[in-house]
């Protein structure tokens, strides 16, 4: 019996529940049976939310939640990736568990077991709406309405229930707009479970009209490790998400003039800027259109055309290219948070205007974390922490408040955390484990004490090689494979940023082997055959 089904055993799923919110500094008892809004951003780092890094960004909506609810500090991902995680987090399993390891060549295999299933079984509503990204139609909920693939910014294509639709406006708006209409319309008998998935904060980083260069007067602290270089770490020079070598001034940075000019020699990202924007610009017939509308896109062109204008007499080169590439990338990318507060503080209004906020649990989280320019990268993939790590804030009505979860949570958990606390059973399959009880700020015993990680995409984009690993609380051990044999080893009490590579010296051979037992164990525990060579 895993942990997961102790817990339910020795307390029943509703008494855990039940306990944690009867020791809560909020003191009310919530009313039963409670409801869930389960947030998930894509790409959103905990760096840019200022409940846990106050460097870059305030998140005053977001931080409200930690301070009426608990924030995890050891929270994690199974795979760096938004399929593998939306998979992991509808089904509670790993990746090589329910099929969908990868975003190239996945589909989601809707027929299984999922948390959606399961609720409506326990006769929960559902609902689906925002990116969905596991190829095939979502299955499972009584509503569904996603954007398509990666979902656009402007004017975001919409599959509501098999049906298209263009809806006009800001993604992460109407996101919510739509999440509003669906809650207007329930069935207010029954409890339900809202999956509210924002596209935003994904590349290309897109800010709403109205946020659009509100960090212009910002110059955001260079990273310690933004040259990092990958001495000692093969593995970590083996990309394509550099800021300096990858990030493309037209597609990411936005640095593309109306009359076509071309800054880039790149012309895939020109083609995928175009399609975002400006339609005009491009072979006739070649390309789907521009998404933004002229008004939309004359407000746009205001605020960019003179940054281009300055972009193209500057003429910058080397560390000054690279500097403004990173201020560029960070002001937009914070911009697009910005919108995303303003919208969790749309759906606590919501909440709270609605008599909701008292029988509601909010969960906030992220698809995966993100690279703000540490080590020089964006993007994710990695199981080095920045990404490896995602936020996660719940706030439980009666719960506690303020305070801290320092066990070690992963996206398996996600499935059978909300089927426990909507007092359902919890599946013997299910790989994760319920995290109620840590909701009390206190970790049990037997809680686990390491997590096992395995990212699969490659070949691919960004050129992340495949790898698997187990991080203790003090150490992060990964083995690289595929068209690299590296294994590395970070001790991250003393190299928290993770630059010295510790495999294979001296002094490191008993941890080591600790390290790949503990590493074998998880693989035994959950089942994930190793084959390196595919
Ligand atoms: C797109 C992006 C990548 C990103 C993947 C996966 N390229 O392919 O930069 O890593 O998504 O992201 S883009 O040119 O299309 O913007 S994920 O979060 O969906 O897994
Ligand atoms: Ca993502």
């Amino acid at each position: 019996m895993d942990r997961s089904k102790l817990f339910f055993a020795l307390t029943g799923t509703a008494a855990t529940a039940a306990a944690v919110s009867c020791g809560g500094d909020a003191g009310k008892q919530p009313q039963r049976p409670l409801n869930v809004v389960y947030i998930m951003c894509d790409d959103h780092s905990y760096q840019t939310i200022s409940a846990y890094d106050s460097r870059f960004v305030k998140t005053p909506n977001i931080d409200r939640l930690a301070a009426e609810g608990v924030r995890f500090t050891n929270s994690f991902v199974a795979n760096s990736l938004s399929g593998p995680s939306r998979a992991c987090m509808l089904t509670g399993k790993h990746s090589h568990k329910n099929g969908f390891t990868n975003n190239e060549h996945g589909i989601f295999d809707g027929s299984q077991q999922t948390l959606p299933k399961l609720l409506g079984a326990g006769g929960y509503q559902t609902a689906m709406i925002g990116k969905w990204h596991l190829v095939s139609e979502p299955t499972g909920f009584d509503y569904w309405d996603i954007l398509t693939g990666q979902g656009d910014y402007y004017n975001p294509v919409f599959i509501r229930g098999g049906e298209r639709l263009v809806r006009e406006g800001y993604s992460t708006d109407i996101t919510t707009d739509v999440a509003f209409e669906w809650l207007d319309g329930r069935d207010t008998d029954k409890p339900f479970c809202l999956f509210l998935h924002y596209k935003a904060p994904h590349r290309s980083w897109m800010p709403d009209l109205q946020d659009l260069g509100m960090f212009d007067n910002v110059t955001f602290p260079l990273p310690e490790t933004f040259y990092d270089g990958y001495a000692t770490r093969e593995a970590a020079a083996a990309q394509e998400l550099s800021i300096i070598k990858d990030m493309n001034v037209v597609y990411d940075l936005k640095m593309a003039d109306k009359e076509g000019e071309i800054h880039t020699p790149d012309r895939p990202s020109l083609e995928r800027y175009g399609r975002d924007l400006y339609r005009r610009d491009l072979p006739p017939g070649e390309l789907v259109p521009g998404r933004m509308n002229a008004q939309q896109q004359a407000i746009w062109d205001a605020y960019y055309d003179p940054i281009i204008a300055r972009f193209k007499e500057d003429k910058l080169e080397g560390n000054a290219l690279s500097e403004w590439k990173y201020q560029r990338y960070m002001r937009d990318y914070c911009s697009v948070i910005h919108s995303v507060d303003r919208n969790v503080g749309r759906v606590y209004d919501y909440l709270q205007e609605h008599g909701l906020l008292e029988n509601t649990v909010i969960i906030y989280t992220s698809d995966q974390g993100f690279f703000m320019g540490e080590h020089g990268y964006f993007d994710k993939r990695y199981m080095y922490e920045e990404s490896f790590r995602t936020p996660l804030l719940v706030r439980m009505p009666g719960g506690k408040q303020g305070i801290d979860a320092k066990g070690f949570v992963q996206n398996i958990d996600y499935a059978p955390t909300i089927l426990d606390l909507a007092g359902l059973p919890i599946p013997e399959d299910i790989q994760g484990e319920s995290f109620v009880p840590l909701l009390s700020g206190r970790t049990p015993r037997d809680w686990r004490q390491s997590l096992y990680y395995h990212y699969y995409e490659y070949p691919a984009e960004h050129s992340v090689r495949r790898h698997y690993g187990v991080r203790t609380d003090r150490y992060s051990l990964m083995h690289f494979y595929n068209d690299l044999d590296e294994w590395e080893l970070f001790d991250l009490e003393k190299d928290p940023m993770q630059l010295q590579n510790l495999y294979g010296q001296s002094g490191m051979e008993e941890i080591t082997r600790e390290l790949k037992e503990e590493l074998v164990r998880l693989q035994k525990l959950y089942d994930d055959p190793i084959q390196e060579k595919n």
